[in-house]
């Protein structure tokens, strides 16, 4: 199974396609191609629908985002990723004005996503060329702009939109097929002759991030494949069965898991965000054997725990083990929810967003962790000869 970006990064919503104005754009086009059919259509500019609230950017840096994946099969339209994809290449990049190998990472067969926001001073209609080797479309505010489809060399389009001051989604979708590979973003704002490269100075992408990366070949939706062949999970082999065990109303981030004697289960859950004291644990009945989400049931034994990554049952008494220790569950009176939180071992933490505690084993009297490093935000170590960083468990 494919790793899958840290918790500490929860997946963000990017594709939000065809708003409003693009259908708009294509009725009126069809309109005016039954009205006049031997007149040549004029460009329609369209209109992004939904600006950005400054309330709602995360902390911004200069760039955009370059997220690059290697799918290895013949590219003729967009890909659409599989869901939690992770790229092959995650950098940002100061404009979107590309050609090597070097620049997207990749040589062949490969696509490219780039995500981020364009920032303007003044409201009005702006002019965008995009200039790709093979596909690419640019949409704003999830509005799409212009549209460079197909397999092809070197080839620009251009489109126009009206923008109000702010800030404004930027998405760019581009694919190459084989031989070379380009992508250039262009713009004509109001007042101005020439269309020059978007610059730097309007383009923002979220700071501080953790740049997840992993090797291997990406899966496009609507490719068919079968599996058995390196494939990210998303069917099984056909002796076996895969059920989702989760019931309505119940969608838990489990981070760790362990049977009780009596056939239960015991989960732990993250909480949802970085630094947080959201960790819960459930007692879960009904999730062996031949059952169903249906058959599920759940009874919440803990909470406001600190992104707890493991849990484990040992004589009566479920642990966890939390960024900075292990915390044994202590039912005093029978109900099965925990009335007591005693902190059973403790190890280094430094308080960094990256450090957790995964993976709690026990045998024979001693419990077993392993520690996440503590990271800046961006991808390095924080300190290569803090215990937690030299691989110590
Ligand atoms: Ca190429
Ligand atoms: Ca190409
Ligand atoms: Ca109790």
């Amino acid at each position: 199974m494919e790793p899958r970006s840290t918790p500490s990064l929860p997946a963000r919503t990017r594709r939000r396609r065809g708003g409003p104005a693009t259908r708009r754009r294509r009725s009126v086009a069809a309109a005016a191609a039954l009205a006049l059919p031997l007149t040549v259509l004029l460009p329609v500019t369209t209109t992004a629908q939904a600006d950005v609230a400054q309330d709602d950017i995360r902390p911004q840096e200069p760039g955009v985002t370059l997220r690059v994946f290697d799918v290895r099969i013949p590219l003729d339209e967009y890909c659409t990723l599989k869901p939690g994809t992770t790229p092959n290449v995650d950098k940002i990049m100061p404009t979107i004005n590309w050609t090597s190998d070097d620049d997207f990472g990749l040589t062949d067969q490969f696509v490219t996503e780039v995500t981020g926001y364009l920032n303007v001073e003044t409201a009005g209609t702006y002019d965008f060329r995009i200039t790709s080797d093979d596909g690419s479309r640019l949409l704003l505010d999830g509005t799409e702009v212009v549209d460079n489809p197909g397999a092809h060399g070197v080839l620009s389009e251009e489109g126009s939109v009206d923008l109000g001051a702010g800030y404004h989604e930027l998405l760019v979708d581009h694919f190459d097929n084989a031989f070379g590979q380009r992508l250039l973003l262009e713009w004509r704002p109001p007042g101005t002759e020439n269309f020059v490269l978007v610059p730097n100075s309007v383009l923002s992408t979220d700071a501080d991030v953790t740049r997840v990366t992993s090797p291997g070949r990406k899966s496009c939706e609507n490719i068919s494949e079968t599996p058995g062949d390196g494939l990210p999970l998303a069917e099984v082999h056909p002796d076996y069965t895969l059920t989702d065990l989760r019931p309505e109303g119940f969608e838990p981030q489990v981070t760790g898991m362990d049977w009780l004697p009596d056939g239960r289960m015991v989960i732990s859950t993250w909480g949802g965000d970085r630094l947080t004291e959201l960790g819960e644990v459930y007692l879960i009945d009904g999730a062996s054997g031949d059952g169903t989400a249906e058959d599920v049931t759940y009874t919440k034994v803990a909470e406001n725990l600190t992104e707890p990554m493991g849990v484990k049952y040992v004589d009566g008494t479920i642990y966890v083990s939390e960024k900075d220790g292990l915390t044994a569950l202590i039912d005093n009176d029978g109900d099965e929810v925990a009335d007591e939180y005693d902190t059973f071992a403790t190890w280094p933490f430094g308080g960094n967003y990256h450090e957790f505690a995964f993976g709690l084993l026990y045998e024979d009297g001693y419990f077993y962790v392993t520690t996440g490093i503590a990271m800046i935000p961006g991808g390095n170590s924080l300190d290569r000869s803090s215990p937690r960083t030299a691989g110590r468990s």
